[in-house]
């Protein structure tokens, strides 16, 4: 049966790439992108667009009656580093957007949710490597608190009214259609834009400080898995750990330098580097394994290379 997706946040880096790939897999005309703000033109000329703010659960609830939407994914969020300088309208992005959603849901008004969660629901008190699926917690960062809020309130809709929201733990994601806005982990992006146009990049965070990173098209596909898996396989409703690849500053420096070898790095790192210094170095994502069989593709090497393939065409 024919399904109508609204997409919040369709002009950020995650937003964009998803509404490329659901129009491509189910047409454009049912799948509705939506920001606060304008973006990447050719986003908005592929299909129906609309200005929206999230938070506003009167203008949501207009466009899903408007276009019949079956289900939401709700990519609007801001991220790590900005949240620290903005903590209450991060807070209150992240949190009534969320509410407003979940809430539709509730009310039988849409039935299906995809919520992004993050590796910064983890904390400095968490065990650094192959960080597991239930663990100690305890985020330190804005960002982390709404993410671990957001987490028990999906499990508590699903728990409660039978909501059936889906989600998963991303780590930091790396892409050339869109650049990250306002993360720790966008240092991972910069990088390779700086190389091809200056030759050199000063990262922020230091050279050894290892994160969990993840290419574009993973992150799509499990985004998509998630989604469309059968709903007795969704055994976690809170939100599953995600794994691909894990690497430092140094080691993105020197895959890069395979294709450039005059490329230099330098390190100046700045308050993100708390931020960083309080998540996993990896995680296990053996849940999302065994429950939908999810499993990477990507690692440093091919992910180097795609991003040059593109960003040099
Ligand atoms: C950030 O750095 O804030 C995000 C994230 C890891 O959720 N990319």
């Amino acid at each position: 049966m024919q399904k109508n997706i609204l997409i919040i946040g369709a002009c950020g880096q995650i937003g964009t790439e998803l509404t490329f790939t659901l129009r491509k897999k189910h047409g454009s005309d049912v799948v509705i992108a939506s920001d606060i703000r304008e973006g990447n033109e050719h986003l908005v000329g592929s299909g129906p667009f609309e200005l929206l703010d999230a938070t506003d659960y009167d203008a949501l609830e207009e466009l899903v009656a408007y276009y019949e939407i079956d289900e939401v994914y709700l990519m609007a969020a801001m991220l790590s580093a900005t949240a620290e300088k903005f903590p209450m309208r991060a807070w209150n992005l992240n949190m009534n957007s969320l509410f407003n959603v979940l809430n539709l849901a509730k009310e039988k008004k849409i039935s299906k949710i995809f919520w992004p969660s993050s590796i910064a629901v983890f904390g400095p008190n968490t065990p650094k490597v192959h960080t597991l699926q239930n663990t100690i917690m305890e985020p330190s960062t804005v960002y982390g608190i709404s993410k671990q809020s957001g987490e028990r309130w999906c499990e508590y809709y699903y728990n409660k009214y039978g909501v059936d929201v889906r989600s998963i733990r991303y780590p930091g994601l790396i892409s050339w259609k869109t650049m990250p806005g306002g993360g720790t982990t966008d240092y991972a992006v910069e990088i390779y834009h700086k190389a091809l146009s200056d030759g050199e990049y000063t990262s922020f965070l230091s050279a050894d400080t290892k994160l969990p990173m993840m290419f574009m098209d993973d992150a799509i596909r499990a985004t998509l898995e998630v989604m469309e898996s059968d709903a007795e396989k969704i055994k976690i409703r809170s939100s599953y750990n995600l794994a691909a690849m894990s690497f430092t500053p140094l080691e993105i420096a020197e895959s890069i330098a395979i294709h450039i070898p005059k490329f230099k790095i330098s390190y100046q790192p700045d308050s993100r580097q708390a931020i960083a210094d309080s998540w996993p170095s990896s995680i296990d994502d053996s849940k999302a394994e065994k429950d939908w069989g999810w499993k990477a593709e990507f690692d440093l090497e091919r992910t180097t290379s795609e991003m040059f393939k593109n960003l040099n065409t």
